[in-house]
C-alpha cells in the first residue's frame, strides 16, 4: 500500500506536465476559415479513419519533445517518426498564416521559428529525412531576463496563436512549413532545450516567380551546443542567439 501511494504521487505531475504541452489545432489563412491541424492522438487510427488535415502527424502521443542528442536525426524535421499530412494548407505568397495552438504552458519559454521546405512532387508522400528548410521568420526574446518576457508569452495571451507571412513574390509549388518552438526552461543543462516541431503542408499559388533557396537539411539545423540552445533561461541575460539559419528575405 505505502509504495502504491509513492508511485502514484510521483507520476502524476508528470502526467499533468506532459498533458500541459500542445500542438498546432488549427490555421488560418489571413484570417479566413479554420483549418484543421493534426492531432498527435490520431497516430495509431488504422489507415483512413482519421480526419485528413494538412498536419503531419507524429509518435507525439505525450505532445513531448525532440531533444537535442536527437537534432541530427530525422526527428528533428516534423518531430518524432512523422508522417505526412494529406492534405494543403492553400495561400500565395504575401499572406498571413496564423497558427493556433491547442494550449501552451508558460513556463515553456522561447523562440517561435518558421521555416519552409519546397517538396520535390507531393508533399503527402513526402520522407521527413529528406527535407530542407529555409528559414522565414523568427522570434524570441523580448525583454527582462531570469526568465524575461518571450515571444511564447505573446502567443498565450493571443490565444495561443502565432502568426506570420508568407514571402511575397514565392514561387507556386509544393512547401512543407516547418513551425516550432523551442523551450528553453531546462536548457541550462546540457540536452536540455526542447524543441516541438509542427510540420503542415501548404500549396502555394498565385503568380509569384521568387525560388525558395535550397535551406539547410533539417540534421544540420541546430547542434546541442548551439549558444541558443544551451542557453540558462533562469540567469541574468540582456540577449539570445536565435539558433540556426539566417532569417531568408525573400
Ligand atoms: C481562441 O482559439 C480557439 C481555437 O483554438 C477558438 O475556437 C476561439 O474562438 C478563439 N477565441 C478568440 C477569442 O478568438
Ligand atoms: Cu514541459
Amino acid at each position: 500500500m505505502p509504495s502504491f501511494y509513492a508511485a502514484a504521487a510521483f507520476s502524476l505531475p508528470l502526467l499533468q506536465l506532459a498533458s500541459a504541452h500542445g500542438y498546432v489545432a488549427g490555421i488560418k489563412v489571413n484570417q479566413g476559415s479554420w483549418i484543421e491541424g493534426a492531432n498527435p492522438n490520431w497516430y495509431y487510427q488504422p489507415a483512413g479513419s482519421a480526419p485528413e488535415t494538412p498536419g503531419w502527424q507524429a509518435l507525439n502521443q505525450d505532445n513531448g519533445f525532440v531533444s537535442p542528442n536527437a537534432f541530427s536525426t530525422s526527428d528533428i524535421a516534423c518531430h518524432k517518426s512523422a508522417k505526412p499530412g494529406q492534405k494543403y494548407i492553400e495561400a500565395v505568397g504575401g499572406d498571413t498564416l496564423t497558427l493556433y495552438w491547442n494550449t501552451w504552458p508558460d513556463t515553456h519559454k522561447g523562440p517561435i521559428i518558421n521555416y519552409l521546405a519546397k517538396c520535390s512532387g507531393e508533399c503527402t508522400s513526402a520522407s521527413a529525412g529528406s527535407l530542407s528548410f529555409t528559414k522565414i521568420s523568427e522570434g524570441a526574446w523580448l525583454s527582462g531576463s531570469d526568465p524575461g518576457d518571450w515571444v511564447t508569452d505573446t502567443m498565450i495571451a493571443q490565444n495561443f496563436t502565432s502568426d506570420f507571412k508568407l514571402p511575397s513574390g514565392l514561387a507556386p509549388g509544393n512547401y512543407i512549413l516547418r513551425h516550432e518552438i523551442i523551450a528553453l526552461h531546462s536548457a541550462g543543462s546540457a540536452n536540455g532545450a526542447q524543441a516541438y516541431p509542427q510540420c503542415l503542408n501548404i500549396k502555394v499559388g498565385g503568380g509569384g516567380s521568387t525560388a525558395l533557396p535550397s535551406g539547410t537539411p533539417a540534421t544540420n539545423l541546430y547542434t546541442p551546443t548551439d549558444p541558443g540552445i544551451l542557453f540558462s533561461l533562469y540567469s541574468s541575460f540582456d540577449s539570445y542567439p536565435i539558433p540556426g539559419p539566417d532569417v531568408w528575405s525573400g
